[in-house]
């Protein structure tokens, strides 16, 4: 098909502007691939629809997900700890991937229901104004994945959720080995708070609530002990939450619970391999 395209008209107008539409259309095909939008050497990809005028991974998404990433570069990590039975020390190598920068928020997560894409949460921050920077909470497993899948991203792995805390020197906590305060996290505390309110306690690269704020999903089935494979009846969460002491919020700690269940202190954020 592309030949054939390439075929069609004059050789240099490929490289020009001279409206061959035929010839466009395979310029664009060659250097963007499956990019909906977005540009690829000096080439616009596409132009997205009206209401999806956000291009986050050179897929078109609304406006209303855009969620800043950071990548995440690849290597070779010691996760688990000493201490945690069901999570030894361990090394984990991975390829570079991304995370949202910050939790899922309550008008993000409102923009999916909005498309029809993603289902009502429970009783929580949903609906409460002034709490549209806050986490979404209250959500179960699918819905936490059915609205990555929307944003063209994912669930995080457990691992890829550990590794991206303690980047790159395998610290205790997102900020390094201190203990917890309460400028570094929201723990034991009365509630949620928006997302972004402690930078004392951003991870090396910047990612945001890791411990503390809301439990976070991923896309792990939980076993007795780490690095897990294959499936189970539950999922893990990690980093420890608003209502939850300071000893969950080690970024070795693991929590799981049934996919299908969700609490205020259940959140999420997405991954995306680049
Ligand atoms: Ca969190």
């Amino acid at each position: 098909m592309l030949g054939l395209l390439l075929g069609v008209g004059c050789a240099d107008s490929i490289y020009g502007t001279s409206g061959n539409t035929y010839d466009d259309q395979a310029r664009v095909l060659a250097i963007c691939g499956e990019m909906k939008c977005g540009t690829s050497n000096g080439v616009t990809c596409g132009t997205c629809p009206t209401g999806q005028t956000y291009c986050a991974g050179n897929q078109c998404a609304d406006v209303n997900v855009t969620q800043s990433m950071v990548t995440v570069p690849g290597g070779t990590l010691t996760l688990g700890a000493s201490d945690q039975s069901d999570n030894p020390n361990h090394s984990v190598t991975l390829a570079d991937f991304q995370m949202d920068v910050t939790e899922v928020t309550v008008s993000a997560y409102k923009a999916c229901v909005d498309a029809t894409k993603c289902s009502t949460p429970g009783n929580g921050n949903w609906g409460v104004s002034g709490k549209e920077n806050h986490p979404i909470n209250t959500v179960n497993w699918q819905q936490a994945t059915d609205f990555c899948t929307w944003a063209g991203k994912r669930l995080p792995t457990e691992e890829e959720w550990e590794y991206a805390a303690r980047y790159d020197d395998s610290r205790a906590y997102p900020w390094r080995n201190n203990e917890p305060s309460a400028t570094l996290a929201n723990y034991s505390t009365g509630g949620t708070t928006a997302v972004g309110s402690f930078p004392a306690g951003d991870s090396k690269l910047g990612i945001k609530d890791l411990a503390g704020n809301v439990w976070e999903w991923t896309s792990t089935w939980y076993c007795r002990t780490a690095p897990c494979t294959g499936t189970s009846a539950y999922r893990v969460l990690r980093g420890g939450s608003w209502n939850y002491d300071t000893s969950y919020l080690r970024a070795a700690y693991r929590f799981f619970s049934t996919p299908s269940y969700s609490l205020d202190s259940f959140g999420f954020r997405c991954a995306r391999t680049p």
